[in-house]
């Protein structure tokens, strides 16, 4: 399928379309094809396909839903931009980049799995995601452009990875529900200014969290941010599974998550830190069994118990 100005489309103008197929066979989605298709409700996209052109479902304002085959490597720039009934989005294992604008403005979409083989996320491609209340940022990721989460005003906490080393400016401006940020970086670098978190009139008033000495920290003193540490991976405690210092119910269902994961693709998801702090009985699987002692370990501790988390295997 080729390349299109918006007007030029052979579709353009058909905008009463409600449901589109797309045959087998077909690698490209050309761009601007189905430009401002405001009635279309559902898409089947082909396991051939290979790329989604720019705009080439932008402000197709009925779609609801849309499952990108394994195949696709890359989303252009403004391709689901405005889709803004779009409430469930599956982004492929093997994406590797998703384009600028790619998905502003999915005012309905409220969680998103972005996949581990994901390395480049472009500016503003998810800003103004105003639902988007769950948001797990993959481990590959080295760099956080300008703005791709800015006024998502759902989200409440974001942990950015040991692999971010680059944070840039408005990386999450105008974020009004968010108030907690985690770095897990210890040396990742931080824009030197004070809208790369931004939740209210007054600047940032969550809590980041990051190592003793980090960069994060730095930041925080420097930007007049509450600032909380998080212990040292070497230092994890068995069950603390995201690290965040604390071992309670987040923990179990990352648990959960990672096991649901390794039954669908053999891969858990989980760093090696992270799948050591998992598996509580120590048989190299992680399953509901972990989740399970960490779940009545965190409830014992949180009554006042004093059993280490062993006693619970
Ligand atoms: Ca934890
Ligand atoms: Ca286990």
């Amino acid at each position: 399928m080729q390349d299109y100005t918006q007007k030029a489309s052979p579709f353009y103008g058909k905008y009463w379309i409600k449901q589109i197929i797309i045959q087998p066979g077909v690698t490209t989605i050309g761009n601007n094809v189905f430009y401002n298709f405001s009635d279309l409700n559902a898409v089947t996209l082909p396991g051939s396909l290979k790329t989604i052109g720019e705009h080439a479902f932008d402000d197709c304002k009925s779609l609801t839903s849309v499952k990108i085959p394994k195949g696709v490597t890359s989303i252009s720039q403004f391709a689901f931009n405005r889709c803004e009934a779009l409430t469930s989005v599956s982004l492929p294992e093997g994406l590797t980049s998703i384009g600028w604008y790619s998905f502003g403005g999915c005012k309905s979409l409220r969680s998103l799995t972005i996949p581990e083989s994901v390395t480049t996320i472009e500016g503003h491609a998810f800003e103004n995601c105003t639902s988007l209340v769950s948001l797990r940022i993959p481990a590959g990721l080295t760099h956080i452009n300008n703005c791709p989460f800015g006024v998502c005003t759902s989200l409440t906490d974001v942990t950015i990875p040991l692999s971010v080393y680059a944070i840039e400016e408005n990386a999450f401006d105008l974020c009004g529900s968010l108030n907690s940020v985690t770095i897990l970086n210890p040396s990742c670098g931080i824009t030197w200014n004070e809208y790369t978190f931004i939740n209210s009139p007054f600047g940032f008033t969550g809590v980041i969290y990051g190592y003793e000495g980090s960069t994060a920290q730095e930041y925080a003193n420097n930007f007049g941010r509450r600032f909380k540490a998080i212990s040292d991976p070497a230092q994890r405690a068995l069950g603390d599974v995201n690290g965040d210092g604390v071992v309670n119910a987040e923990d179990a269902n990352e648990v959960l998550i990672a096991a649901a994961k390794y039954g669908t693709s053999g891969k858990t998801g989980l760093s090696e830190e992270d799948a050591a702090a998992a598996d509580i009985d120590d048989n190299s699987l992680i399953n509901a069994n972990d989740a399970n002692a960490i779940l009545r370990y965190a409830t014992a501790v949180g009554t006042g118990g004093k059993e280490k988390i062993t006693d619970f295997v």
